[in-house]
């Protein structure tokens, strides 16, 4: 079993979650920042960032992805990984830009490799748009977080290592509980572990209330840890979460009782310049 540090991501925003779910949800570039230095503060390494407009609604505009960056850069050194996701209702041609601007540089970004039912609407994923923004990534040196949500998805990212386009050592996202995914099952996750190559770092992302038993069996396991308010509010049943870094607390306690050390952003630097 690997004994290497837990790797904690915060997802404070997403493109989803609404004021009505929880009325904490950071939605501007600075109360973003905020979240964000507040969950690395608590122990995270990782943050996940989807950027939104004045409405509230997701972006993909490089100029409020840039605005996000500028204002965590400022508050603390957390490894940022920028959303090529960004919501269902942006088009994938907007989407490219996320990774394709000269406004900012992040080390990190998602790449969706399959389009999908994603509750009730279609995550948009077609393979051109996916060896586009690949490629885009390859010529920046940004890494790709590699999504998945279903078995067959592990296929094909492996497929893009084989084109030449990602390269090892992998990281992967099980994302697990999405309706049109595979279920927040921590049964599934020796066969997914099973899957990657030798080398491969894996987190899982449980959507609502598989959030925590998928954090458990994670850390059994050698995976690492996501959380936060994109993937779940609910501190337990009927209970908000306080916040953004409450989650990564527990994340954090959690890591400890399963007697792993917890990764800073410089281990996930190192990581990243090793691919
Ligand atoms: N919430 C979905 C649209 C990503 O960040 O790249 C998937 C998503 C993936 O958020
Ligand atoms: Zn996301």
């Amino acid at each position: 079993m690997s004994a290497a540090p837990v790797i904690v991501t915060v997802a404070p925003t997403g493109p989803l979650t609404t004021r009505e779910q929880h009325p904490g949800v950071p939605l501007t570039p600075r109360e973003i920042a905020v979240a964000v230095a507040e969950a690395a503060e608590a122990g995270a390494a990782v943050a996940h960032i989807h950027a939104r407009d004045e409405r509230g609604e997701p972006t993909a505009d490089p100029a409020v992805y840039a605005a996000i960056v500028g204002e965590i850069e400022q508050r603390c050194d957390i490894v940022v990984q920028a959303s090529t996701g960004v919501g269902l209702s942006v088009p994938v041609a907007d989407r490219v830009a996320v990774v394709d601007n000269d406004l900012y540089s992040v080390p990190m970004a998602t790449l969706n490799p399959a389009s999908m039912t994603f509750a009730g609407a279609t995550f948009h994923n077609p393979p051109e748009f996916v060896h586009e923004l690949a490629e885009r990534m390859k010529e920046r040196g940004i890494r790709p977080e590699l999504e998945v949500y279903d078995f067959g998805h592990v296929r094909l990212c492996l497929d893009l290592v084989r084109e030449g386009l990602i390269s090892e050592p992998l990281q992967f996202s099980f994302v697990m509980g999405v309706r049109g995914g595979m279920p927040g099952d921590p049964a599934l996750l020796p066969a997914l572990r099973a899957m990657l190559p030798a080398g491969s770092a894996w987190q899982a992302i449980g959507i609502g209330s598989s959030q925590l038993p998928l954090s458990l069996a994670a850390l059994a396991l050698g995976g690492n840890l996501r959380v936060g308010f994109e993937d779940n509010v609910f501190w337990s049943k009927g209970v908000l979460a306080d916040s953004n870094a409450q989650f990564v607390h527990r994340a954090v306690e959690l890591a400890a009782a399963a007697g792993r050390e917890v990764a800073d952003p410089a281990y996930v630097r190192a990581r990243l310049a090793a691919g």
